[in-house]
């Protein structure tokens, strides 16, 4: 469905990613409630869904994914679809004070309403996410996963995304296979991230600067890839987190260079996957400290990509959802605190290999487990389950 260029100024650029992504990060400070806005993205919404319903069958279950389309299942439901419908929201569930920064709260939380059932990615966001409704008031907890909310009854439900780890993991490989490896003979250390200012990049930085400071010794040089590309770059709060990314890679590369050692390679454009999952294959340390995140693939796919003899640690930022379950085996680390980043990163490079493997074999196993067949799978078993019930008491 092609947006007008008011619809993806107000719409896109402006409710979907300047209001609700910050919002859902909890970061309030970046709000721009504009006039005008929220109409655009509920109009969107509508014309999606009068587009949507003529192709409906009546067997159809439909999965609605993601910030862009909270209120597409109101707007369905107001065309008499009756059909399972579910949601999956891909980044985190915030506090109940973010959700009070918006000033139409209530509607926004009625947009859940329309659904058989809410999917969120960690424990946490589902307490979270019934915590907004009881502090917008009237709420009756029926269960851990199903609230009564003004009249209107919201399930929910904790179901983690995963990738399809062997899948990955063969894709690295044949990477390798055809891949100049890079010259540095220092211990390669990782971030892929899009340049998004949740993800934590300026903060990675500062702790490894902290940790070349600490660790002045040639031995304890290790070479920083960053892949960045680019994203969203006409909202404001992008081109700021660009800005200080490339002045903070200068600093650190002016102060630690030496001849045949740069500490930062920044790299701000799109790179093929399989290139990707190759690096991730070669890299000794994974640098991921979001400062807040729905889940983080790449934290998976790099626990993917390890060769299981000789694997890869992972430094994992304590907000980022992929950390509920892979806290076993990760480096967690506050990614806010300098000091905790360059201790996450000395710990991984020195931790002996009998430790690596355990660790990884952990990981990899959980990753096995709650593949993506399975997230899908396990999410659309709920949703008829949901289903049921919702059709059973409508007919009683
Ligand atoms: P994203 O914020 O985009 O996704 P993430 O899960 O880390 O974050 O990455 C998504 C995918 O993009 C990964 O497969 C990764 O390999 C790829 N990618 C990242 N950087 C790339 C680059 N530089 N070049 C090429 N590919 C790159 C949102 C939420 C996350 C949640 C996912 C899935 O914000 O928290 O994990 O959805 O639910």
């Amino acid at each position: 469905m092609p947006l007008s260029r008011a619809e993806h100024e107000d719409y896109y650029l402006g409710y979907a990613n300047s209001v609700l992504w910050p919002m859902l990060h909890g970061r309030v400070d970046l709000l721009d409630v504009s006039s005008g806005q929220r109409a655009t993205y509920e109009a969107v919404n509508r014309r999606l869904a009068k587009l949507a319903r003529p192709h409906l069958r009546d067997t159809d279950i439909l999965w609605i994914h993601d910030y862009h389309l909270i209120p597409l299942a109101a707007a369905l439901r107001e065309l008499g679809v009756t059909n399972p419908i579910g949601f999956f929201l891909h980044t985190p569930f915030p506090d109940a004070g973010s959700v009070q920064a918006l000033s139409h709260s209530d509607s926004f939380l009625r947009w859940f309403a329309a659904y058989d059932l809410v999917g969120l990615q960690t424990s946490r966001d589902v307490a979270r996410f019934l915590d907004a409704f009881r502090s917008a008031g009237a709420a009756q907890l029926i269960s851990g996963r199903c609230i009564r909310w003004q009249d209107e009854i919201i399930r929910v439900g904790s179901f983690p995304i995963g990738i399809d780890a062997d899948g990955f993991r063969d894709m690295a490989e044949d990477a390798i296979r055809t891949q100049t490896p890079p010259l540095s003979s220092h211990r390669l250390m990782i971030g892929v991230d899009r340049l998004d200012y949740t993800k934590g990049i300026p903060n990675r930085l500062r702790g490894f600067q902290t940790y070349l400071r600490d660790h002045p010794a040639e031995e304890d040089r290790i070479a920083f890839v960053q892949i960045a590309p680019p994203t969203r770059e006409d909202v404001g709060a992008y081109m700021d987190v660009r800005r200080e990314l490339e002045q903070l890679s200068g600093e650190v590369n002016g102060e630690f260079s030496d001849i045949g050692y740069v500490p930062v390679q920044y790299i701000h454009r799109a790179v093929a996957r399989s290139a990707i999952s190759g690096l991730l294959r070669r890299a000794d340390i994974a640098l991921i400290t979001p400062l807040n995140d729905g889940m983080n693939l790449v934290a998976k796919e790099f626990v993917a990509a390890q060769d299981p003899e000789d694997p890869g640690v992972l430094v994992l930022s304590k907000f980022a959802g992929a950390a509920e379950q892979l806290e076993g085996g990760a480096v967690l680390i506050n990614p806010h605190d300098p000091a905790s980043v360059a201790d996450g990163i000395r710990k991984a490079a020195r931790m002996p290999v009998g430790e690596r493997r355990q660790r990884h074999e952990q990981m990899y196993d959980i990753l096995r487990q709650s593949n993506g067949d399975w997230w899908a799978d396990s999410y659309l078993r709920a949703l008829e389950a949901s289903a049921v019930i919702r059709i059973s008491n409508l007919a009683s």
